[in-house]
């Protein structure tokens, strides 16, 4: 197999493409493709503030990495949400990234800053009787906002690649979530002065394709998934849409850009616009009078106070 660029051996096959590349002509192909996704779709542009979502992982890592090397304003985020040792193995490979770059990045540490020091995503999840995703999802949503907020960026980006995107698109039509239908989308701009326009510009990468930027690249990263990804349903459908773009390539892609183009603009055009108000609690945009975050830790801290099953765990 040889590169299509420049006739040397071939280091990454995109079968879906009908092409190949050789190290260095794969990155300028990767790092074109993520510059045109975030023209075509106004992302954001040099003027902007951009947070990265960094979790220490692949997609996060490169998303950043193209970021800078493309001359945009960036800082990274970092949550830690408590979760044993992956959350302290995460994190040190997030501070690598940015200390050897000498790239600004944030830290908010869940368990100090909003369960007393004892309440990880862990614990919290025990409390509440909920599969831990949801509750993380929740805090991750709410720490993104505010922090880009608090700290002045106007766009939060984030890694998602092809493989989540069809795996959230495929769960949500198995379920017709129609409210997360419409708001399913690699750009949903702010409608809020609290809530920053939200971006994925790595959204037509596969995993793989991101795992070959990254080793190229030699970027470190955490390989090891989150303890709680085990037996996601997310895990489920990326396997079954494998098994299909394996024999049909190109399949993801298709799915993908078929509902963006044909459905996503239909319902987020139906969407009804919702009035936000302050939270009494944090003054955060919310359509109640508390909001959902708020709401879920003052129910885990209760829980503990009448010494419910709030234990601090390794796991
Ligand atoms: S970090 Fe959080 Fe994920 Fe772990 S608990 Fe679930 S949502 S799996 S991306
Ligand atoms: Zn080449
Ligand atoms: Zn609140």
């Amino acid at each position: 197999m040889r590169c299509l660029k420049c006739q040397e051996r071939a280091w990454v096959e995109l079968k879906r493409h009908h092409a190949a590349y050789c190290a260095p002509h794969y990155t300028e192909f990767f790092e074109r493709q993520v510059e045109r996704n975030i023209k075509a779709k106004k992302m954001f542009t040099l003027q902007d503030k951009i947070l990265v979502a960094v979790s220490g992982g692949k997609d996060s890592l490169a998303l950043w990495d193209v970021l800078v090397r493309a001359g945009y304003q960036t800082a990274g985020l970092y949550i830690d949400l408590g979760i044993s040792d992956y959350s302290m193995r995460s994190k040190e490979k997030a501070m690598a990234f940015a200390g050897e770059r000498g790239l600004p990045l944030i830290v908010k540490d869940v368990r100090a800053e909003y369960g007393d020091g004892l309440i990880g995503i862990s614990e919290l999840s025990k409390a509440l009787r909920r599969v831990p995703c949801s509750g993380c999802g929740l805090t991750k949503r709410y720490l993104l906002n505010q922090v880009a907020h608090e700290h002045g960026y106007n766009v939060l980006a984030t890694g998602h690649n092809l493989d989540d995107e069809a795996a959230t698109l495929m769960g949500n039509v198995l379920h017709w979530q129609m409210d997360y239908l419409a708001r399913q989308s690699p750009v949903l701009e702010s409608t809020h002065p609290h809530l920053a326009k939200k971006v994925k510009p790595l959204y037509t990468f596969t995993e793989r394709e991101t795992l070959s930027y990254v080793l190229i690249k030699g970027i470190d990263y955490i390989e090891e998934e989150c303890p709680n990804a085990q037996g996601a349903q997310s895990i489920v459908y990326k396997e079954a849409l494998n098994a299909i773009e394996a024999a049909s390539p190109g399949s993801k892609q298709a799915f993908v850009d078929g509902f963006l183009k044909s459905l996503q603009p239909v319902l987020h055009r139906d969407e009804a616009g919702v009035t936000l108000n302050a939270c009494s609690r944090c003054g955060e945009p919310t359509t109640g009078e508390v909001c959902a975050f708020c709401r879920m830790w003052e129910r885990a801290k209760a829980a503990k106070a009448k010494g419910k099953a709030v234990i601090p765990t390794a796991s």
